[in-house]
């Protein structure tokens, strides 16, 4: 059976390419998609690629990810610096591969970007490289769900 990967993003994310293009690129959510889905469809695995700004409903998505997926890609935005219900939620899917993504290297940036609730329940971290890293996660991911 064809394995899913969720792919989570958080809030504001959907103003990508928009603005901020000296920390964020002028990339697209749309672009990164439509990137992934390429590397999905080579892979035989289903993509299922969603963004919210509200934080109840990446919980509910990360509930729904636990029994349907063998792999989430995370980029929680600001949350990642706040929100212990995402982590929670995380911290409960065992049997799920998690890669925690951010387009900046968040330890160069202001000293409230330094810390994650999300690292330490995450199975690997990709930070820095823009939209590039989407991919990068994604080929690892491939790797941790396959067999
Ligand atoms: O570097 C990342 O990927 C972040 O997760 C992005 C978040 C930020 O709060 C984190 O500290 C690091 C912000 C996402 C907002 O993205 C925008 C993109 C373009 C225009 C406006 C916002």
């Amino acid at each position: 059976m064809t394995k899913k990967i969720m792919v989570l993003n958080g809030p504001n994310l959907n103003m990508l390419g928009t603005r901020q293009p000296e920390i964020y690129g002028s990339d697209t959510l749309a672009d990164i998609e439509r990137r992934l889905a390429k590397i999905a469809e080579s892979k035989d695995l289903e993509l299922d690629f969603r963004q919210s700004n509200h934080e109840g409903e990446m919980v509910t998505w990360i509930q729904e990810a636990r029994t349907t997926c063998a792999g989430i890609i995370i980029n929680p935005g600001a949350y990642t610096h706040t929100s212990v219900a995402i982590r929670d939620a995380l911290a409960a899917c065992d049997d799920v591969a998690i890669i925690e993504v951010h387009l900046s290297n968040i330890h160069r940036r202001e000293s409230f970007r330094h810390h994650s609730h999300v690292s330490p329940v995450a199975t690997g971290v990709m930070l820095g490289f823009g939209a590039h890293g989407y991919e990068l996660a994604f080929q690892a991911i491939s790797k941790l769900v396959e067999g």
